[in-house]
């Protein structure tokens, strides 16, 4: 375990003991999640058939089959669920990290998972309220809060929000807008509609349009960030409706409400449409585009994911050149054990202790206890050699300092990153793009991709 420190070995099982119970009681800030409160009904999603028919699972599952997709989407939820369980826990063990959170899920639940048998799980979950299950969960998992992802485009969320009805301190909101990022005409149609004075053109009206929807929704949901996921071929600046809607709608608006903006990048939509959810794939993204957004605007606080394994290293690097960076969370196809591993080893040796390493990303309830159990796992030992490294050195970590660095890391650093004020501008005489436009000499790469129609001066 202790690859680097040579620490007589009864102290170091101390050290391991004491780590590993801070870690095991700290509460967590789940800052990423697509649950809801119980309160959006049907959106919230529980329960054994929605952990089968996950779409993590269910691309593994076709793997598996020559079922006919369409014929899957066809059946009834139950009948999914059933098809899955038997590809991945019947006819073969299941091992994946998607399969094996399943189990730890039910077993943490005080389920008995050896029996093999569903309609025993159903005839439980069938026996629970939500409110009582919303506990539970939390509770198994450790979790004291999360964030939600809430879209004004749902048209299942948006009444819900509309009607404003009591909210529950455990979900937060957090502004999710990729519609109008990535499907521009579609979403300028739709706010059209809503009553915001927007045309398909990015005319200063439009703009100005857009930034009304920003507000009313940022205020009648009390956003706490405002999000978007974007391809691997984002670029920024740039002459798309994209990188201009977020120079001059998202980040000016940021600003004004002091709200960090979450990029999710290197997400390729409906690689295989067939899949539906499940028919996502990875690419690898050109962080340049986010060197460009942290530099030009040192006023706007970023929290940043990356989908690719590729990209995470220098991910690290942008965040030690960039206190408006937060990055986070191990997104996705990089949410196993052997990813996480070696990104919170590689984030913790290259920038200390301010990043959040992992969010969950549950669609599921339950899934959060399965989710937050693996992460626990992987981060006590990556952490027990780290403290073992400084011990070895005469520095001996208390366990209140472990305390705060642990619960820094599972939250604690994300709410200090939000509080407003808390980036110092890095020039406040400069304004936002100040550094793009001050930059051409040494910075080439300006002249040669920004497209005409681009106008740092907007
Ligand atoms: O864009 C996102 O927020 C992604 O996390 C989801 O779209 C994705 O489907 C997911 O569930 C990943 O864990
Ligand atoms: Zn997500």
């Amino acid at each position: 375990m202790n690859r680097f420190a040579k620490l007589p070995e009864a102290r170091l099982r101390s050290l391991a003991r004491q780590v590993e119970r801070i870690v095991a009681t700290t509460p967590i800030f789940d800052i990423h999640t697509h649950l809801y409160s119980p309160a959006f009904r049907k959106l919230l999603l529980w329960g054994i058939d929605d952990l089968l028919v996950y779409h993590y699972l269910v691309a593994e599952a076709f793997r598996l089959q020559d079922l006919p997709c369409e014929q899957f989407w066809q059946m009834p939820k139950t009948a999914q669920a059933d098809w899955i369980w038997r590809q991945l826990f019947l006819e073969h063990s299941p091992l994946s990290e998607a399969c094996r959170g399943v189990l730890t899920t039910l077993n943490r639940l005080g389920l008995d998972v050896r029996r093999r048998d569903l309609p025993a799980l159903r005839r439980w979950f069938a026996g629970q309220t939500i409110e009582a299950h919303v506990d539970r969960c939390l509770a198994a998992a450790g979790v004291k809060r999360v964030c939600m992802t809430n879209s004004p485009f749902d048209d299942l969320e948006r009444p819900v929000w509309e009607a404003d009805g009591p909210r529950d301190d455990r979900f937060e909101a957090a502004l999710r807008i990729d519609p109008l990022l990535v499907a521009w005409p579609e979403a300028a149609r739709r706010l059209a509609r809503w009553g915001y004075r927007v045309s398909r053109a990015l005319s200063a009206r439009t703009v100005e349009g857009v930034r009304r929807f920003l507000a009313d929704w940022t205020r009648r949901i009390d956003a706490r960030y405002l999000m978007v996921s974007l391809p691997p071929e984002f670029a920024f600046p740039g002459p798309s409706v994209c990188a201009q809607l977020i120079e001059k709608a998202v980040l000016p608006h940021c600003r004004e409400q002091c709200l960090p903006f979450a990029l999710m990048l290197g997400v390729k939509r409906a690689v295989n449409p067939r899949l539906v959810l499940a028919g996502d794939g990875v690419g690898r993204s050109d962080l340049q585009a986010v060197q460009n957004l942290c530099a030009g605007f040192p006023q706007n606080r970023f929290l940043v994911t990356v989908l690719s394994l590729e990209n995470q290293h220098e991910l690290c690097v942008l965040a030690r050149k960039f206190r408006n960076l937060h990055i986070f969370g191990c997104w996705w196809f990089t949410n196993v054990p052997y990813a996480i591993e070696e990104i919170t080893r590689l984030r913790l040796e290259l920038l200390g202790l301010s990043f959040t390493p992992q969010h969950s990303d549950a669609r599921v309830l339950d899934q959060l206890v399965y989710k937050w159990t693996h992460f626990r796992q992987i981060l006590t030992p990556v952490l027990v050699e780290k403290y073992a490294g400084l011990a070895a050195t005469g520095w001996r970590p208390e366990a209140a300092e472990i305390r705060r660095d642990v619960q820094h890391l599972l939250g604690g650093a994300f709410e200090q990153f939000c509080e407003k004020g808390s980036v110092p501008n890095i020039d406040t005489s400069e304004g936002p793009m100040a550094w793009l436009k001050n930059s051409g000499g040494r910075n080439a790469w300006l002249q040669r991709r920004a497209a005409p129609s681009f106008h740092p001066d907007y």
